[in-house]
């Protein structure tokens, strides 16, 4: 039995072999994962240390014959041992905490404008929209185009997310995590020096019926390929 939950254990790992988000196509996308492999390292170290000193004292204060009696003396309290459980997890929570929240306001900047027309940042602005059941992007030039999405490769591309209706999430996994679009609020959110090739986005919020319906081809090209893109008409189909 033991061996059969090992064995299912091992194939539940085998799955994990080609996750997206550990194996990302942009420089935003691989700051995500670093802080992904910060974080379980962390994780890890604490676990082990739990776990050996669990199965130290297990061992350690185990009952034997000739402690039969046996009655420990009453300590009250140990500064340096409070001192050193204390000030630990500080620092490792800083250790933690400081990346995290400098990539995540790196990743989503204010800008002094929500919409693309009014934005002071450098990059390629794209305004992206969720709807019941559809994306909409709709580039610098005014083209706007559902469920497809193309962006130059190596430059930063700035999305203001929004939705029409409900609350959905744009999410790349291939090259970034995902961010909420909320009605009413339109958050920024950028894409770093994306890698040429086809990715899947799709709506990650439940947002109805045809959640899973709710995805969007995206297309990273070379930059002449992205300005000929451009000069197309849309492909608007409503
Ligand atoms: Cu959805």
């Amino acid at each position: 039995m033991k061996r059969l939950m090992l064995l299912s254990f091992v194939f539940l790992l085998s799955g994990c072999s080609d996750i997206a988000v550990l194996n990302p196509k942009s420089v935003t996308g691989q700051e995500q994962a670093y802080l992904i492999w910060l974080s379980l390292g962390i994780m890890t170290l604490v676990i082990l240390v739990v776990f050996v000193l669990f199965a130290w004292f297990t061992f350690k204060y185990r009952y034997t014959k000739n402690k039969d009696g046996f009655v420990p003396t009453d300590v009250k309290g140990n500064l340096k041992l409070e001192l050193t459980w204390t000030i630990i997890p500080f620092v490792l929570l800083a250790i933690l905490a400081v990346p995290t929240i400098m990539t995540t306001y790196d990743h989503s900047p204010e800008l002094q404008a929500d919409n693309r027309e009014g934005a002071d940042k450098e990059g390629t602005h794209i305004n992206v929209t969720g709807q019941q059941f559809t994306w909409t992007f709709e580039y610098e030039n005014g083209k706007t185009v559902h469920d497809e999405l193309i962006i130059p490769e190596d430059e930063t591309i700035v999305f203001h997310i929004t939705s029409k209706d409900v609350i959905h999430s744009f999410w790349i996994p291939e090259l970034a995590g995902k961010v909420d679009a909320v009605p009413g609020r339109v958050y920024t959110y950028e894409i770093k020096d994306a890698e040429r090739g086809t990715y899947r986005g799709k709506c990650a919020e439940y947002c109805g019926i045809q959640h899973t319906n709710m995805v969007f081809n995206t297309e990273v090209v070379s930059k002449s390929d992205y300005e000929d893109y451009l000069k197309k008409p849309d492909n608007q189909d409503d």
